[in-house]
């Protein structure tokens, strides 16, 4: 066998081996990692000593070293496979491919996990409809100076050049306050603005639809308004459920979406292990309920968007939402 044959295996082997060793929590990944890195000794003709890297990462260091790991081990089998002419080498790399897209989708979905965990506290909602009249910036930067931790930016009007534009300048300012910055409705303008996720209804496109456009890490939230809705987003595979109206409200033409009161909260949160997101006719005196009933987060517009000192709203609100 060649030496440049013999040094890609070399190179998939000692990859596949850190992409095991940096997998913690799923054992079923890590025995198959394993089972075809060691398989290799059964493919005919290739006679070689493997080297074992030893240690394992610091934990911090796990996901990047994990992606380029698995990044490198799909690179050396892309090569392997194009210069292998041994039908079991060349299977062994179909087997090598097939554990390393596991890998990848699980990392993908840890990834989408880890960020998922940081919808919670006080989710604000702009919109240039709901501002007062001041622009939408201004009233985000005072919402997040005043302790929102997810902005979502709503614009159900404005053309979609317009829309970018104010959703990148947004992803920036939450990026400064390491907030996470989500775009309704529209998958493109969330995926180039590089948004932190996606808001979606029940009218808009499916989970399935909007995750062909959005890049791999983004999140997805949708909105429901029955037990039934929330099943189905989940089952769909959204990353986080929204569920409201909460109360009745008036704000943004949701007038007639029917209220599911905090039993509605309690019940989503008791059915699925997703963050669950209360929204509706949320205020400073309701907060609290809320919270108890298991919301995740809280997402409000008018208590915090239409008031006329932004930042104090939202810091009053947030403070009641982390004590509840
Ligand atoms: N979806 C369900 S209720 C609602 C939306 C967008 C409006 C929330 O606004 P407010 O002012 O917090 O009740
Ligand atoms: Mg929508």
């Amino acid at each position: 066998m060649n030496s440049l044959i013999t040094g890609q295996i070399q190179t998939v082997i000692e990859n596949l081996y850190l992409v095991e060793t940096s997998f913690c929590g799923s054992p079923s990944l890590e025995s198959d990692i394993q089972r075809v890195r060691q398989s290799i000794n059964l493919v005919k003709g290739v006679d070689l000593v493997i080297k074992q890297p030893t240690g394992r990462f610091p934990a911090g260091e796990r996901s990047t070293t994990l992606d380029t790991n698995i990044h490198q081990t799909r690179e050396a089998v892309a090569v392997l496979e194009t210069i292998a002419d041994m039908p079991t080498l060349k299977q062994w790399c179909a087997r090598v491919s097939t554990v390393m897209g596991r890998a990848t989708q699980r990392v993908i979905e840890d990834h989408r996990t880890a960020v998922g965990r940081q919808i919670q506290g006080l989710y604000v909602i702009v919109d240039p409809e709901a501002t007062k009249g001041r622009s939408v910036i201004e009233v985000s930067e005072a919402a997040l100076k005043g302790g929102a931790n997810v902005l979502q930016l709503r614009n159900k009007s404005g053309a979609s050049a317009e829309f970018l534009k104010t959703a990148k300048m947004l992803k920036m300012i939450c990026d400064d306050y390491q907030r996470l910055f989500i775009c309704n409705d529209d998958p493109t303008v969330a995926k180039l603005s590089n948004a932190s996720g996606l808001h979606i209804g029940q009218e808009d496109l499916s989970v399935a639809d909007v995750r062909q456009i959005l890049r791999c890490g983004q999140l997805v939230g949708r909105s429901n308004n029955s037990l039934h809705e929330v099943l189905a987003s989940v089952q769909h595979g959204v990353d986080y459920v929204a569920v409201g109206a909460v109360f009745a409200t008036q704000t943004v033409g949701k007038g007639n979406r029917r209220a599911i009161g905090i039993v509605g909260v309690e019940q989503a949160k008791a059915t699925v292990s997703k963050p669950v997101v209360a929204i509706g006719g949320i205020n400073l005196e309701n907060a609290a309920q809320v919270v108890r009933a298991g919301a995740d987060a809280v997402s409000v517009i008018s208590a915090v968007t239409m008031k006329d000192d932004v930042q104090s709203a939202a810091s009053k609100l947030s403070d009641v939402i982390n004590n509840a």
